[in-house]
């Protein structure tokens, strides 16, 4: 049996990266409620980015979506940002709100087209270089509607020459991460649909390029686990967007819907060597949600608590013995050892845990009780829209 003592340095080394976009009001598409306190600036979405740091010692950096983020100085950003305690992180670019991208952006027939879009990806590199942050995360919402409107192979080809155009202006310390997602907002075909159409793309890149995986981007039933141990396998997974869903894209709060899923994720993460901090080549851990109706300080804490829960499950597990139950083609042992690591209830150990590094053993009532809350519902009037919905 594995022991909590045993795995609390390994713990140590989770970071969770947060979204800026889950501080600002979002919704569906049939609604946006706004919420008390949201912030009004990308610096208030930091400080409350921080705030949710300061509670939970998981969440060392926040990432940033250009132009919802746009600012005039991003040096100056990113020293807001390190004396409130954290980075700026993942730059992620925008290419799904701009009327010129309706059929397509990197992909799009038209050079002109194409060349915005890769200038705006200079642009994102840019920040990058002021903000220091090492990641560009590319999510691409194009794709085609009605069979026959548009030549997959062609749009495949030119994404391919964008991606290297976008690829060599990065600098040697900087990643690109593509992300993939089966549908949504275009409906008959999507070009980055899954894994292996980005694991393709970022494979003729280079070293640097590597897929983004978003647990809410698969088909209902997919084995996600299997993707992150074979990406693993090839050295090819960047990042997760973590959220999770019961239908399609739901962006509710990871471990939500499925805690056994996030488990199963983290076993094969820990399993393929991924489970280190970003500094030493983990893979890098980040959130995407976004709190329709629930307050978004509270909902990030208990996100970021969500993965630090299912992380240590997923570290207890006695992998000695299950391989060796494994070799033996015992199949129940096999299971319930499996099983005995998952339904290990952490919480007091990890209070425990968090008390002995400084932190309040409950993050989230500590911050209810803190008046941060009532301060940000006080102070800001008329908070921003996260920018998507
Ligand atoms: C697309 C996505 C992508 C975007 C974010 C706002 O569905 O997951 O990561 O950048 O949502
Ligand atoms: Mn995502
Ligand atoms: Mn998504």
């Amino acid at each position: 049996m594995t022991t909590f003592d045993q795995i609390s340095g390994d713990l140590a080394a989770l970071e969770i990266e947060v979204p800026s976009w889950a501080y600002g009001n979002s919704g569906t598409r049939f609604k946006v409620f706004g919420t008390p306190g949201t912030p009004r600036t990308p610096e208030e979405k930091i400080a409350d980015a921080a705030t949710v740091h300061r509670f939970t010692g998981l969440a060392p950096s926040v990432a940033l979506h250009i132009p919802w983020d746009r600012v005039d100085d991003y040096a100056a950003l990113r020293t807001y940002a390190e004396d409130q305690g954290i980075a700026l992180g993942t730059i992620n670019s925008n290419t799904f709100q701009d009327d010129d991208y309706k059929l397509g952006a990197l992909t799009h027939t038209d050079a002109k087209i194409r060349q915005k879009a890769i200038d705006h990806h200079f642009e994102c590199i840019e920040v990058m270089d002021a903000t220091g942050s090492r990641d560009l995360k590319i999510w691409l919402a194009e794709g085609s509607n009605y069979p026959g409107q548009a030549d997959m192979r062609g749009r495949q080809d030119r994404l391919a020459e964008s991606l290297a155009t976008i690829y060599e202006r990065l600098g040697e310390d900087q990643r690109m991460v593509l992300e993939y997602k089966f549908f949504e907002p275009a409906f008959y075909h999507t070009d980055v649909p899954d894994w292996g159409t980005s694991f393709a793309q970022v494979s003729a890149l280079g070293e640097r390029a590597a897929v983004c995986l978003d647990t809410g981007h698969h088909a209902p039933g997919t084995n996600i686990e299997f993707i992150v141990m074979q990406l693993l396998r090839l050295g090819k997974l960047g990042s997760f967007d973590f959220n999770s869903r019961f239908y399609a894209d739901d962006d509710l709060i990871v471990g939500a819907a499925d805690p056994f899923q996030l488990f199963r994720i983290i076993v094969e993460v820990v399993r393929g060597g991924g489970f280190k901090s970003v500094a030493e080549g983990g893979v890098a851990f980040m959130l995407d949600q976004c709190h329709n109706i629930e307050k978004k300080i509270p909902g990030q804490i208990r996100s970021v608590l969500n993965v630090q829960e299912m992380s240590a499950r997923a570290l207890l597990l006695d992998t000695d013995a299950l391989a060796k139950a494994q070799e033996d083609g015992d199949v129940l042992l096999a299971n319930e050892i499996f099983m005995d690591a998952f339904y290990t209830d952490v919480r007091a150990d990890l209070g425990e845990w968090r008390e002995s590094r400084g932190l309040a053993a409950d993050p989230m009532r500590a911050y209810l009780a803190s008046g941060y809350q009532e301060q940000i519902e006080t102070a800001r009037v008329g908070g921003t829209q996260a920018g998507w919905s």
